[in-house]
């Protein structure tokens, strides 16, 4: 019965383990907090509550009972558009600091300001130089580095025209963009715009604010989130084929477990060097551990273990859980999707969360701030107070679920186009042929409103039995990692015609592409295989999933996405059934202006039918039988 009430929780042995120990130890977690939120705010999941002005808080009765309009007399309509805008604004922008961030690392380490920091592919560095008109003869790679960084952080807030990577988008789509009036400018500029046009007295019409919406998410896919990934490449190097394992299992009962959690790679690149210096490891022995394990969590984890196959513990559900093992010595946190809940879980154990955001400060939490200009000297810092916290862990409290599993991830779009042979034309060849139907995208979070990892896993494993390729990034790509999804064995569980081409290219029939910010490699794809076909994104037989989404983040990327032209399945429904024309525009109307849409279905069996249908349909418009 109790193994029962926890199966329905989540599909993951693990962490079903693990919600059993946090319900003997008293410890709260993110489901038990949903159950005592029940009922949730309808006003609030429909959209239809508005606090943009002191004159407020306003709500519109849904059943026409009530209040029809706010005190400004803005609509229904208004109020949910504006609420959808601010929750993309939030996303672009977290996404986009997040690029920033790395932009400002490159800069520091082109100048030498970051001595630590080097760059590692330089190749990427040239070809971003042919790319932007960067001059790269007889001079050294840090001018040209900090050329490219000064360029793309002109993208952020001084730009004039457009920005520089929409010359990747293939020329129907930029005509769309233009004849909407969606073509990404400066990428601040769209988000500042959101926050202008949804104050009191601003913008009222919904189309018009849907339409910015958009613009401001297309400056995150093709802006902050393409400079987070192409500039970590560069710094970091491209991910290739790495194998790794996954899932709480892959905490070590004698050895120092730290848990990076998170999502830039600056820091937690320098902890994993930090980890390896002979001296700490000699540490570590000293206070009676076998060695240090550097785990990842959430994107963290992604980028860690896609460039190095460092293992991931899991997914944004599992980071409390993590804790409640017993075996975390610390958990070292930067920025989003941090659970404010973690230093009360860490105060029932040893375990020490070390904050190094200037940007996330958790009361509660060690506060040890990241300075790239001593990158690797505050790592050492952090690894020593983990080590140091190792002989405080309680054997008695130590629970480390069995479970782990290998994958293969590292598939940046330079590693697929490079298991293909040196090009995009077999994969093109296969999708014409029709041994492979086309390519899901599975991307976002997990939510406790389903089940954990069952909404990506379901999805993923009827989309490949449909011989249809997946991509994956984020959350949803350590759930098919977990599941043993990312193996070239799991081509067994494909189709005929995608069990044939995985095998013969020794992949995964899901390609784990990355962090969330990476999901712009699965743009850059999108448009290369556009431009190969002279098409447009949205007559390719793509789809996108957020089967289990649940931050703002997500809103931007899902919005991105169908601005890019691909239709999308939510998991979860958005708060804009308030409005039904709010609803008919993103589920119907967008297709005039985008060529894509939205919809919505909790089901993933549904769901994969939904997007299977899509991708035949796109098939049979390019004359694919
Ligand atoms: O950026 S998938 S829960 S970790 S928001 Fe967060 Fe969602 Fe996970 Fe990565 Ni993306």
């Amino acid at each position: 019965m109790t193994q029962n009430k926890f199966a329905q929780k989540s599909i993951d042995p693990a962490t079903q383990t693990m919600l059993s120990r946090a319900e003997q130890e008293g410890i709260e977690t993110a489901w038990n907090r949903l159950e005592s939120q029940d009922p949730q705010c309808g006003f609030g999941l429909l959209g239809l509550c508005c606090r943009n002005c002191n004159m407020g808080p306003c709500r519109i009765d849904p059943f026409g009972n009530g209040p029809e309009r706010g005190v400004c007399g803005a609509t229904a309509d208004t109020i949910v558009s504006r609420n959808l805008l601010r929750a993309i604004a939030a996303g672009a922008a977290a996404h986009s600091d997040h690029g920033r961030d790395i932009v400002e690392a490159l800069l520091h380490a082109a100048k030498g300001d970051a001595p630590d920091y080097e760059i590692k592919d330089k190749e990427k560095l040239l070809s971003l130089a042919r790319e932007l008109n960067v001059p790269s003869e007889e001079r050294s790679e840090k001018e040209i580095a900090a050329d490219i960084a000064y360029k793309a952080l002109d993208e952020f807030g001084t730009r004039k025209g457009n920005l520089d990577f929409v010359g990747r988008v293939p020329a129907q789509r930029k005509n769309r963009w233009s004849e909407a009036g969606i073509l990404p400018r400066g990428i601040d500029r769209e988000i500042v715009e959101i926050m202008h046009r949804t104050h009191i007295g601003v913008d009222t019409d919904y189309v018009n604010l849907i339409l910015q919406g958009l613009r401001a998410a297309l400056s995150d896919g093709w802006g902050g989130s393409m400079w987070a990934t192409e500039l970590s490449d560069v710094l970091f190097g491209t991910p290739t084929p790495q194998r790794g394992e996954s899932n709480l299992g892959v905490l070590k009962e004698d050895e120092v477990n730290i848990v990076v959690h998170g999502h830039e790679p600056t820091l937690s690149e320098m902890i994993v060097q930090a980890a390896r210096d002979p001296q700490m490891i000699e540490l570590a022995r000293s206070k009676g551990a076998k060695g240090i394990n550097i785990c990842g969590m959430c994107c963290t984890g992604n980028e860690l273990l896609m460039r190095h196959g460092v293992p991931v513990a899991g997914n944004f559900l599992q980071q409390e859980l993590a804790i409640v093992t017993g075996a975390v010595e610390a958990m070292v946190v930067d920025v989003q999707c941090i659970m404010p809940s973690l230093t009360d879980v860490a105060g029932c154990y040893h375990t020490k969360i070390i904050s190094t955001s200037p940007k996330a400060k958790f009361p509660g939490a060690q506060h040890v701030a990241f300075d790239e200009e001593k990158a690797l000297e505050i790592a050492g810092e952090i690894v020593r107070s983990a080590v140091e916290n190792y002989p405080h862990r309680n054997e008695a409290k130590v629970l480390i679920p069995s479970e782990k599993m290998e994958f293969v991830a590292g598939f940046s779009v330079e590693a697929i186009v490079s298991a293909l042979g040196g090009s995009l034309d077999p994969l093109l060849d296969a999708i014409k042929g029709g041994s492979i139907k086309g390519i899901a995208a599975i991307v976002g979070c997990n939510n406790p409103k389903i089940k954990h990892d069952y909404g990506h896993v379901a999805l993923a494993e009827e989309l490949i039995s449909r011989d249809i390729l997946v991509v994956e990034t984020g959350c949803a790509a350590i759930a098919s990692a977990k599941a043993g999804l990312l193996l070239p064995e799991a081509a067994a569980k494909a189709g005929s015609g995608l069990r044939a081409v995985c095998e013969a290219l020794q992949i995964p029939p899901v390609l784990h592409m990355g962090s969330c910010v990476d999901i712009s490699r699965i743009l850059v794809v999108a448009a290369a295989i556009a431009k190969a076909l002279d098409v447009d994104i949205s007559d390719l037989p793509l789809a996108g999933a957020a089967p289990e989404w649940m931050s703002e983040k997500a809103v931007s990327i899902g919005a991105y996405v169908i601005g890019s032209g691909v239709f999308t399945v939510l998991g979860t429904v958005p708060p804009v059934l308030g409005s039904s024309n709010v609803a008919a525009l993103l589920t119907e109307g967008a297709n005039d202006v985008i060529g894509a849409t939205f919809a919505v279905e909790e089901d993933p069996i549904k769901a994969a039918e939904l997007m299977e249908n899509h991708i035949n349909d796109k098939r049979a418009q390019l004359g694919l039988s």
